[in-house]
């Protein structure tokens, strides 16, 4: 039998086709649009049915009274009936805000955020809080702030593609294919890439700037344009804001100047921007690689102002601006009381940018754990991620985990943020639940996530976990539905667009058609009415209006204050196509042919520390350390070392997020550099 779903085993959120026998999941295969041979295989896909029947699969709630004891399973009315308990001991003693709930970004991109946070302030505490200060969150605020919403790139229809900071190939198989079939049809490619990707061989031009540096060069290539004349001066004239005090602050990143600082060819960077310039349409395809930088707002603020001044937006084959599927917003925010502060309160503009999206500013629940600022939160609850792993600074996140006095987890497998739990809670992977995809509400077209296979073992869906948890806690009221179908109905009411509705197509459904150029009737969703070159959101509260106003970049690379010793800029990379994040490492079809990390190293500055491809090496900040293998590559620019990603969880000893600093953040997103970071490297004994 085939079933239709969203596959969620990555952010993609890919529409699959399944192959079910006798209830159980034997295969499953990617929809796409690329012709035959164009396809590309998701090797996680093609392991799903491992995944799901993978003996490591958590089987029943497991409880434990303290941290010294071993877990003992228990049924699901015990462990639930002890999450309730202790979160209401500690509302009652502590008060609502001292309980937080902590949700993954990587699993579970679904409405099982929105059900958490109407809990969570159906129970009075502010602090649901996401990751997405490390994600693209704090991109999509910089996009909010200057044309009023994350545009959709439309690769496929461009004749100039801009891939900055995102692989594709790896990470989203459908938006590759897009960049693939634009290039068969003569499309301009631009890489902007610390590291030499498959896509940047390919590239016309290829800049491989030093990491972190992404605001200085888009801010240089502003001002090419501008002196050139090449932005767009219908759009710019009658669309935008901010014009003069742009040019003025682009004025200080003379190609000449800066290209040389961020390891480029001046010339390079001016051909780069002519060519973005004046191919039309052209779009801007970014990812990952501007995030988890210490500027990652004003550096993105400075990508988009390149999509504004050359036009670009909102028309086809340019940067697409969204047309979000209609909803009913069921967090709940409101009843939390006036003047309830979330332990985010400090990065009030990022708390508030968007109606749905919640709090992200994820490093604020560490301090207020450790540091009690702004005030304590003593019991936690983490679902659908691993933040032991996937957090900045591990040291200090286990220092936090360990100091609360309760935490449940919700995840699949027995992970290291779990050995820290008092409650773990089985949960159901994606294809063994129906749920409603966030992703899928963002722009036109919603596709249903459907259950297709009964969830193994004692496992649950996350849904069913958050309505049964509210029941215990009193909260029938607010989460009247008996299935997840009545829930998902009730959310999409102002859409039309029913359960029912979607299994008749699961080719999902339309909420209106493609409109382009919307800004001549409609405006952007600014306070201008206009593109936001300048905001004045930004500058009222005291930040900067324009990027980097007085010519500098804030120093993008996390803790620098070292000794001045041979050091290396220590890249957070490669994200394979076989594993997310922690996430199925333990898989033996995966990793047999990606055993375990590998820090990737310029021959040069191998050869200058004796160390060779194969070699044992170790990575040290102030800190911490790690340790793992040494390959020589050709990918990685002289000066950087390129460290592998998610390797925490199997590895402890390989764990990324040791070296990474939460001291220094984004002053709007709460970002620290998980991305990029000076760091000393020696061979191993
Ligand atoms: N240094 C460094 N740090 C990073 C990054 C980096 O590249 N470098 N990447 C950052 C980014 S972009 C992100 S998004 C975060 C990711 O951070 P996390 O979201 O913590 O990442 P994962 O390791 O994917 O953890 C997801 C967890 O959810 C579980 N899970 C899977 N499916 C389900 C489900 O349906 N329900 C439930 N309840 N659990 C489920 C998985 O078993 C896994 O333990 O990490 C960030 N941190
Ligand atoms: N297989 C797989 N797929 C995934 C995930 C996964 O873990 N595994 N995670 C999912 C999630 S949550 C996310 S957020 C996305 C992220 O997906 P992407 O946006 O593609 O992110 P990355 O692959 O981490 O990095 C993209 C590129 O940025 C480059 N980069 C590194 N530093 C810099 C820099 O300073 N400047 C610039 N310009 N580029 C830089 C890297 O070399 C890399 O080629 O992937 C999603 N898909
Ligand atoms: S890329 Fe692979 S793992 Fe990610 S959603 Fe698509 S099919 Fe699933
Ligand atoms: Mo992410």
């Amino acid at each position: 039998m085939k079933k239709h779903t969203v596959c969620r085993m990555c952010s993609s959120c890919c529409p699959v086709e399944v192959t079910v026998k006798d209830g159980r999941l034997v295969s499953a295969r990617r929809k796409t649009g690329a012709g035959p041979g164009a396809e590309l295989i998701c090797p996680k896909l093609a392991a799903a049915a491992e995944i799901v029947y993978s003996p490591e699969r958590l089987k029943t709630p497991l409880v434990r009274k303290d941290r010294s004891a071993s877990f003992a399973p228990a049924s699901w009315d015990a462990a639930l009936n002890l999450v309730a308990e202790e979160l209401s001991r500690a509302k009652k003693e502590q008060g609502a805000g001292s309980v937080g709930w902590l949700r993954g970004m990587a699993a579970d991109w679904g409405a099982p955020w929105d059900y958490a946070s109407r809990l969570m302030h159906a129970f009075g505490s502010p602090n649901c809080i996401g990751n997405g200060s490390v994600c693209h969150v704090a991109r999509e605020m910089a996009h909010n702030y200057t044309y009023g919403a994350m545009i959709v790139p439309q690769a496929g229809a461009s004749r100039c593609i801009v891939v900055w900071g995102k692989n594709d190939r790896n990470t989203c198989p459908p938006a590759h294919e897009a960049i693939i079939a634009a290039r068969r049809k003569g499309a301009a490619l631009i890489v902007v890439d610390p590291v030499k990707t498959p896509l940047a061989r390919e590239a016309d031009i290829f800049l491989q700037l030093k990491p972190g540096s992404d605001g200085p060069l888009a801010m240089a290539m502003i001002r090419e344009i501008l002196r050139n004349g090449l932005h767009d001066q219908e759009f710019v004239q009658g669309f935008t804001v901010g014009f003069e005090p742009l040019a003025r602050a682009a004025d200080k990143f003379p190609a000449e100047k800066i290209a040389p600082e961020i390891w480029l060819d001046p010339e390079e960077v001016k051909r780069a921007a002519r060519l973005y310039a004046t191919t039309k349409p052209a779009c801007i395809v970014e990812g990952n690689g501007l995030d988890m930088q210490l500027n990652t707002f004003q550096a993105t603020r400075a990508v988009c102002i390149l999509r504004a001044l050359t036009g670009n937006l909102d028309r086809p084959g340019g940067d697409f601006l969204p047309q979000p599927v209609p909803a009913q917003n069921i967090r709940l925010s409101e009843r939390l009381p006036g003047d309830v502060q979330p332990v985010t309160a400090a990065y009030p503009l990022f708390s508030s940018f968007h109606p749905t999206w919640g709090l992200h500013a994820q490093s604020c629940l560490v301090d207020a754990i450790l540091d009690r600022k702004p005030y304590p939160v003593t019991s936690l609850v983490v679902q659908s991620g691993n933040p032991a792993v996937t957090m900045t600074d591990s040291g200090r996140t286990a220092e936090a985990l360990s100091r609360l006095s309760f935490l449940a987890v919700i995840d699949m497998f027995p992970t290291r943020t779990a050995s820290f739990a008092h409650v773990v809670l089985p949960a159901c992977g994606c294809f063994e639940k129906t749920q409603l995809n966030r992703a899928y509400l963002r722009n036109l077209r919603v596709v249903l996530q459907d259950k297709a296979i009964e969830p193994l073992h004692e496992s649950r869906p996350d849904w069913w976990i958050v309505f049964a948890l509210a029941r215990r806690l009193g909260l029938s009221d607010d989460f009247p539905w008996t299935d997840v179908e009545q829930a998902i109905d009730f959310q999409l009411a102002p859409s039309g667009i029913t359960v029912e509705k979607l299994r008749q197509h699961p080719e999902g459904i339309a909420a209106g058609e493609p409109a382009f150029e919307k800004f001549r009737t409609r405006g952007f969703s600014t306070p201008s009415g206009k593109a936001e070159l300048f905001s004045g959101r930004l500058h009222e509260a005291g930040k900067d209006g324009v990027p980097f106003p007085d010519g500098k970049a804030a120093d993008a690379l996390a803790i620098s204050r070292d000794d001045g010793q041979d050091l290396l800029v220590g890249v957070s990379g490669e994200r394979s196509a076989r594993f997310t994040h922690s996430q199925f490492h333990h898989i033996q079809s995966l990793r047999q042919n990606e055993p375990e990390a590998l820090a990737d190293f310029h021959l040069d500055d191998a050869s200058r520390r004796g160390i060779g491809d194969g070699d044992r090496v170790k990575v040290e900040t102030p800190r911490g350390r790690i340790c793992l293998r040494a390959r020589i590559s050709d990918e990685v620019h002289r000066g950087s070392v390129r460290i592998g990603w998610g390797w925490g969880e199997s590895h402890p000893e390989a764990n990324l997020n040791n070296l990474t600093d939460d001291g220094m953040r984004d002053p709007v997103t709460c970002t620290p550099s998980n991305r990029s970071f000076l760091c000393r490297v020696e061979k191993a004994e």
